[in-house]
């Protein structure tokens, strides 16, 4: 992977070095400079040229907030504006920057099948430690859920799985147009060895009810699709609903949903956790691994949010 990558960088390198001769032998030096020229030499303009606008996704969603605080934070991003429109709206923008090789900014995430499709993505460095550094994916449970219904909240807890797990199901449901429920189904029967360890202990029950409560993310609909399969071999009867990441925490803090695995941590998700701590049962990660920030394709020769300009 990461001598692809290499590779890939070098006959980029390759590329953008003929380019550069060719520019170079050929253009009339009284010609204005064009944005490409002036990036080599280590000025830009990406900020001008992103008309000083992250790409986002959602309002509701933990990584918004988040670069909310980001924009007030950085002197780098004085001025600039978050645009918020959907996940689905920031892939599309996404793509065709990469297609025209122009520059975007998104607020971008792993575990997500675009670092798989798109592999010259990086992260910008965050110096202030607004995204944090790795985050983890945590379960909760409702008050009262582990006396209650003590098979459901063992499986649960013992649910846990890697990043390249959720990212193979995201990545398989976008690439062939199939419910994310549907894969993570096929998922489950492909995967005994490592749901072995999750029902360690748990006993069948006739018929009891679930309530999953989760984000409508790809990442969490897997998570929470795979579970909840498991869940049915073991006897439960299980809803999903997907709701906003204030409504999640919300509902498991008043009992209405049984659990969600859906918690992002420490950073994504703070200010929802720090709302209703103490009124539901913190289960743990069930992945370690996660990563939000600011993230832009490697064409663009910045390495961190202090490139940017304010505006
Ligand atoms: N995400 C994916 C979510 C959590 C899962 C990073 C877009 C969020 O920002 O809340």
């Amino acid at each position: 992977m990461t001598s692809k990558k290499w590779e890939k960088s070098l006959f980029l390198f390759g590329i953008v070095f003929l380019f550069m001769m060719l520019v170079g032998c050929s253009a009339d030096d009284n010609k204005k400079r064009d944005s490409k020229s002036a990036e080599s030499s280590g000025e830009n303009n990406y900020s001008e040229e992103v008309d000083y606008t992250i790409t986002g996704i959602e309002p509701g969603a933990g990584i918004t907030v988040t670069t909310e605080k980001a924009i007030q934070e950085y002197d780098s991003l004085s001025g600039w504006e978050l645009e918020q429109s959907s996940t689905a709206a920031m892939v599309t923008e996404l793509e065709e920057a990469i297609t025209n090789e122009e520059p975007i900014i998104v607020t971008g995430w792993n575990p997500h099948w675009k670092f798989a499709k798109f592999d010259n993505l990086k992260y910008l460095e965050d110096s202030k430690g607004i995204y944090g550094d790795v985050e983890v994916i945590k379960s909760l449970a409702r008050k009262g859920l582990k006396e209650e219904k003590p098979n459901a909240y063992k499986l649960i807890d013992q649910f846990n799985w890697e990043v390249e797990d959720m990212e193979s199901i995201m990545y398989e449901a976008s690439e062939t147009g199939e419910e994310v429920a549907e894969v993570a189904k096929q998922w489950v029967k492909d995967n005994p060895d490592k749901i072995k360890a999750w029902i360690d202990g748990v006993e069948d029950v006739d018929g009891e009810k679930l309530e999953l409560v989760t984000t409508p993310w790809d990442s969490e609909l897997a998570s929470a699709n795979v579970v909840a399969e498991v869940l049915r071999q073991k006897g439960f009867k299980v809803t999903i609903t997907p709701v906003d990441v204030a409504v999640v925490f919300e509902a498991v803090a008043n009992g209405d949903a049984d659990a969600t695995l859906a918690a992002w941590m420490p950073m994504t998700h703070k200010d929802f956790y720090k709302k209703f701590e103490d009124q539901f049962v913190d289960m743990g990660e069930n992945l370690n691994g996660a990563k939000i920030g600011l993230v832009v394709p490697d064409y663009m020769e910045i390495d961190s949010i202090e490139d940017l300009q304010a505006k």
